[in-house]
């Protein structure tokens, strides 16, 4: 499953960072796929603005990438003090910015907006998890727990979610280690009988078996340059390895995530500095722990239904990807299936347009010597060879 972890805290040595980093151990010890947000972290601009408002209104790409992913998930984890009775402003920004109508919610046809709006989350659950520094007993007597009706019906219930879960620790300040290592073992708990382990699916991990042998039929030079192996694109013993990235460059889920894990931190340092990058462009940073030397980080289109330029956006993320890559003297190259995954793009479609795009761009260049395209299912392998064998 595909589950997306949100936090909302500022201080990275929280006791809430520890719950959101034992729900994601929790999640992939399960095999689950995890899109991990730290809010801060990623200076998430919580601030609605009324061209944004309306469905269908501007959406800048940030947001755009969050309403992909939390659309796409198939299960919710949230985690975030109790301050006020509320959550921190920065995930209630979150939650007015991406919980859109056409995403989260949408009102039926004839509907102004004054009825009941259908939920459209296709997750069936939601965690939710709170640190708090006042005592349950006295939280229920002087303040009603606020917090329980906003995230179970005001969000979740709202958006379709049937059943939202929640669990709140308190007294945070005063308590001991002892205390809180047992809450952890609890996160853990919750989160392994919420979302056991995967059976069946996509797996998460497989061995990359060596490159597939040349498709047969009469190919172009440009196609002998092109490979697909079914593999985790992190392996990669290339010149420079492609991440699908979101336009933050701060990391998030799916192949993003598995690289800056594998990379080690100095890449998110590094990142930090290139100020995001709009859908359609690259930049690129050194691979630090990777055995490729360099990053190159592009951010695919989120699909919309074909109407957008989506194809137009996903071929110039294949090309700005290459021409970086040549700029700096690469020679060989490795590609995930971008926009295929949290953004939704059909993978047939993908494929055709990412073969398409990687050949024109060798039919006019020699830096680039080799083009491996890393699939991480069975599918996605079949839908780029067939791509290659009509087009190479
Ligand atoms: N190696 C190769 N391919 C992989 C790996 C891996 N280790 N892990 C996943 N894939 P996605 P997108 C495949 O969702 O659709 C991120 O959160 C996966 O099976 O990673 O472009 C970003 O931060 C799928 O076929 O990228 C953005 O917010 C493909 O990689 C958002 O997701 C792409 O899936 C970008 O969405």
């Amino acid at each position: 499953m595909r589950i997306s972890v949100i936090i909302g805290h500022p201080d990275p040595g929280s006791f809430n960072h520890a719950i959101a980093e034992a729900a994601v151990d929790a999640l992939e010890k399960n095999g689950h796929l995890v899109s991990y947000h730290d809010l801060y972290r990623e200076e998430f601009d919580p601030i609605l603005t009324g061209p944004e408002i309306p469905r269908g209104g501007a959406v800048d790409p940030a947001v755009e990438s969050h309403c992909a992913e939390i659309a796409g998930a198939d299960g919710i984890i949230i985690v975030h003090p109790n301050w006020w009775g509320q959550p921190p402003a920065i995930l209630k920004g979150w939650v007015d910015r991406v919980m859109r109508p056409g995403v989260a919610y949408q009102f039926l046809e004839g509907d102004g907006g004054e009825g009941v709006p259908v939920g459209l989350l296709k997750a069936r659950s939601a965690l939710i998890f709170n640190t708090s520094n006042t005592p349950k007993e006295r939280e229920m007597e002087a303040f009603g727990d606020p917090l329980d009706g906003l995230w179970k019906r005001c969000v979740f219930g709202l958006c379709g979610v049937s059943e939202v879960r929640r669990r709140t620790f308190s007294v945070v300040v005063t308590s001991t280690p002892e205390e809180r290592r047992a809450w952890l073992v609890e996160v853990e708990d919750i989160v392994g009988s919420l979302y056991p382990p995967e059976t069946g699916g996509e797996p998460l991990r497989q061995p990359a078996p060596g490159r597939d042998p040349p498709p047969t039929g009469s190919r172009g030079v440009a196609g002998a340059r092109i490979g697909v192996v079914l593999g985790d694109i992190t392996e990669m013993e290339v010149d420079a390895i492609v991440n699908a990235a979101n336009p933050t460059l701060l990391g998030g889920g799916g192949v993003d995530g598995a690289i800056h894990e594998a990379a080690g931190p100095r890449l998110l340092e590094e990142c930090r500095t290139l100020g995001g990058c709009p859908p359609g462009e690259a930049r690129i940073t050194k691979g630090y722990r990777l055995p490729a030397k360099f990053v190159i980080h592009t951010v695919g289109p989120v699909w919309h239904g074909g109407g957008r330029g989506e194809d137009g956006l996903l071929a110039r993320a294949y090309s700005s990807s290459l021409s970086l890559a040549a700029e700096r003297g690469a020679k060989t190259i490795a590609f995930p299936s971008i926009s295929t995954g949290a953004y939704g793009f059909p993978l047939d479609r993908a494929a055709r347009v990412a073969v398409g795009e990687i050949k024109r761009f060798l039919e006019t260049n020699d830096t680039i010597e080799d083009v491996t395209i890393v699939c991480f299912s069975e599918k996605a392998r079949g839908c780029y060879r067939e791509a290659l064998e009509k087009m190479g």
